[in-house]
């Protein structure tokens, strides 16, 4: 491996070698794209025109050119690129590199890559490798969707979107592929996102503890590398390139009720008649597949759904939004509308031969439209229409990794899980076959972004159809930028106390993967849950930003109401509990939305040094302030979590169940069945309301703001309608503690008026005040001190 030639130019410097390019160009502050092009056997790129090949992005939106510097080294083999924040060094002897922080750090370290082109018939497939030094004390966090702890460090990833029924512990891959990472050491980040959608594999210091390999079936791996130093920098970065969740409309944050095996209108009306008669907030039922006729998408079986629009509308007077489910796969039936067009249109699929792609999904046979392409997007965005039209809310993209049971071969039918050997290396699990064609490419290149083209279409169609409602769209499969689109939820798990503990380090990882609205069937998907487990199941799930109990069909009905006393009333008071947390799920939503942070944090986020936060990975904090440890296994009343620094007050159930105690601590809360254990960190406000039986507006009634007070105090609300693109106003408390002095000031942006009159603010860790100022009445009961204040306050003193 060595470089040979150099060409700079202001915003791009290329290296060339004999078998290999680098690239280097940077998109944004923090951010360098280090393209790695090995040369293919049989031309050697030195030969070749010095033009790199064209390339199709499908996660990246930020494509600005920033200016490189460029300073070659006195010895000559060393030549140094980058920007203020980020340098590479590259060594043009040994064809690697170096990255460096502003402070000369070394983040990470090449330690080669290279490709070779395997020809396969029918389809050219390529590998290319790139191999990073990893320092044994490096935590890997990040990889989206995939089980494990938080730190990834010792195990081996796919990245093939795959359907999976019922998932396990130990899966990989699922549906999901976000090839993105995040190296943590010594308390400083940095990232990694590998702009690949070809089927990609990763080593993290598994095979050998020094190195972290990546390897793609496809001829280059494009990398882009971000900064830190904190966590939270690099997730920034991350998604300001990939782009960043847009505001879910509120009532998508309530309570949402579904299962596979909803017969028909009448028990869905049951249902949500269930959940009012015992007083159970909900806000959303889903449809799944059988509201369909004959499993064909865009249809409906009128003998199940006489009236949807009927339906929606007797639904939306209880304060219930209908989903309904949407698969890819079209039922190949010439007079079926949707296949008719699919095919005038030339928006199918084609086999290697050319011909279209016959499949058997749940329709039988189906064929599959290619949403590679903006004119197939564009058609398929447009056939919301009617289900709009009816009233149905939002859309649930299901089978779209995609999902391919068996393949239709002219006359003969075979399944894919038993190909026969010579057709092992053509398809991998129940998909399309690599050489599928999707216009100029190939199924093994566009396969992990089929689910990503279909959200896409999906938002695009819905903001064009309903341009004064924010789309809501869930899905199941994904790629890096899915977060522009849909919220993920984690696929088929099951009513096993494992799959509640690992959705905690599952929905990290997909956090810090810039995905931030994600949620897990609750309590399972698959199998038989508990009483208890459903309780425990809702107390962890209360702090999912997508709250949905969802089932199999054939397993147990799992409405709150099937578990019976003291569990239906368990589950109520946890559902409240949900609803008070509404403004700050509201507006950590909204976070998502300006910044990329997501709402379910690690705690080594904000303890990026320490390494009993790092292992904490069955807890998580719900923003910034509220640390939650709920206990996730059969039968505890007691549960261990690892405070980190600051000082915290226990929190138990949203309200104060005890004296601040120190962090940088192991502890042991003690958790009956109807407790989840909660801290609030020192300096943090939360804000709640009451609880409510459906979302209405996000210009909260009423407000209460529960302040841990310290030196520092900070705290934010993002109010609106909950719904559309109007007026917002944007509320930051700062506070300032000193001595026998507590200021509070409040300060708001935003055209918003609000629509309440007063607000409450109750103050932990004070003493009894000689004054207080500002405030309509206050109290100070059992150490805490109660505020009345109307609601345009502006400043509260408080004299100890
Ligand atoms: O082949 O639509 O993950 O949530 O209920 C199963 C039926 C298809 C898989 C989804 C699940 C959904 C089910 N679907």
């Amino acid at each position: 491996m060595r470089f040979d030639d150099i060409s700079i130019e202001p915003n791009r410097v290329t290296f060339w070698g004999p078998r290999s390019a680098l690239e280097i160009r940077s998109p944004l502050p923090g951010v360098l794209r280090l393209r790695h092009i090995p040369a293919l056997s049989h031309s050697g790129l030195a030969h070749g025109p010095r033009e790199l090949p064209a390339k199709q992005s499908f996660a990246v939106v930020e494509h600005a050119q920033r200016p490189l510097s460029f300073r070659r080294e006195a010895q000559a083999q060393v030549a140094v690129v980058g920007t203020e924040e980020l340098s590479v060094e590259v060594r043009l002897d040994q064809g690697s590199w170096s990255l460096k922080d502003a402070s000369g750090r070394e983040l990470s370290r090449c330690e080669g890559f290279s490709g070779e082109a395997m020809p396969d018939y029918p389809v050219t497939r390529f590998r290319s490798r790139l191999a990073l030094h990893t320092p044994a004390d490096e935590a890997w966090l990040g990889f989206g969707e995939k089980v494990g702890a938080l730190d990834k460090r010792g195990m081996r990833f796919v990245f093939w979107n795959t359907d999976v029924v019922p998932h396990h512990p130990d899966t990989d891959p699922l549906y999901q592929s976000i090839p993105f990472s995040l190296g943590l050491r010594d308390g400083v980040a940095w990232g990694l996102y590998l702009d690949e959608s070809w089927r990609m594999e990763v080593d993290v210091a598994s095979e050998d503890p020094s190195l972290v390999r990546w390897e793609s079936s496809g001829p280059e791996l494009d990398a882009y590398v971000f900064v830190g130093p904190m966590p939270a920098d690099v997730v920034r970065r991350y998604t300001a390139l990939t782009g960043r969740q847009p505001l879910p409309p509120l009532w998508s944050l309530g309570a949402q009720q579904s299962r596979w095996g909803y017969e028909n209108a009448a028990e869905i009306r049951s249902v949500i008649h269930g959940y009012r008669s015992r007083k159970l907030p909900l806000d959303c039922v889903y449809l799944d597949i059988d509201y369909m006729e004959g499993y064909k998408v865009w249809t409906w079986d009128k003998a199940r759904y006489p009236d949807p629009a009927g339906l929606a509308s007797e639904a939306a007077q209880l304060g219930v939004k209908l989903v309904t489910i949407i698969d890819p796969g079209v039922k190949q039936e010439p007079g079926y509308r949707v296949y008719d067009e699919a095919l005038a249109g030339d928006h199918l699929v084609r086999n290697d031969r050319g011909s279209v792609l016959v499949g058997e999904v749940w329709p039988k046979p189906a064929v599959f439209p290619d949403f590679t392409r903006e004119s197939v997007r564009s058609w398929w965005g447009g056939l919301h229409r009617g289900f709009v039209d009816a009233g149905i809310s939002g859309f649930w993209n299901d089978m779209n990794e995609p999902a391919c049971f068996r393949l239709v071969n002219a006359n003969e039918t075979f399944s894919i899980n038993s190909a026969p050997a010579a057709d092992k290396d053509k398809v991998e699990g129940p998909t399309l076959p690599h050489d599928a064609r999707h216009g100029e490419k190939r199924h093994l290149e566009v396969h992990n972004v089929y689910a990503l083209g279909m959200a896409h279409a999906a938002y695009e169609g819905l903001r064009r159809l309903a341009p004064e409602r924010r789309p809501f769209l869930l899905t199941r499969a994904g790629f890096a930028g899915i977060q522009r689109y849909s919220a993920v939820w984690t696929g088929d798990n099951s009513s096993y106390w494992s799959h509640l503990e690992l959705s905690i380090s599952m929905m990290l990882g997909l956090g810090l993967s810039g995905v931030s609205f994600t949620g897990a069937d609750i309590p399972g998907f698959m199998g038989r849950a508990s009483g208890e487990m459903l309780v425990r199941w809702m107390q962890l799930g209360t702090f999912y930003p997508l709250m949905r109990n969802h089932s199999a069909k054939g397993t147990p009905y799992q409405e709150p109401w099937r578990f019976g006393e003291p569990y239906l009333s368990l589950a109520r008071e946890w559902l409240e509990r949900r609803y008070r947390l509404l403004p700050t799920l509201y507006s950590l939503m909204h976070e998502s939305s300006q910044e990329g942070l997501p709402a379910l944090r690690p705690l080594v986020m904000y303890a990026p040094g320490d390494v009993e936060a790092l292992r904490m990975d069955d807890a998580f904090l719900f923003g910034r302030d509220l640390l939650v440890a709920p206990v996730v296994r059969q039968g505890r009343t007691h549960r261990h979590v690892y405070l980190p620094e600051g000082r915290w007050l226990p929190f138990f159930d949203l309200g104060q169940t005890g004296e601040p105690v120190e962090g940088k601590q192991h502890v042991l809360a003690e958790a009956p069945l109807g407790t989840a254990p909660m801290w609030l960190r020192a300096g943090g406000a939360l804000a709640l309301t009451e609880p409510a039986q459906h979302t209405t507006s996000a210009n909260w009634t009423h407000l209460t703001w529960h302040i841990h007070v310290a030196a520092r105090v900070e705290g934010t609300l993002y109010e609106d309608a909950g719904e559309g693109y109007g007026a917002s106003r944007t509320t930051r408390l700062s506070g300032d503690w000193t001595k026998d002095l507590f200021v509070l000031e409040r300060s708001t942006e935003g055209a918003l008026p609000p629509s309440r009159d007063t607000e409450t603010l109750c103050l932990y860790g004070l003493t009894e005040p000689r004054e207080v100022l500002g405030a309509r009445e206050h109290r100070f009961v059992d150490g805490v001190l109660l505020v009345d204040v109307a609601a345009d306050w502006k400043k509260l003193e408080v004299r100890l």
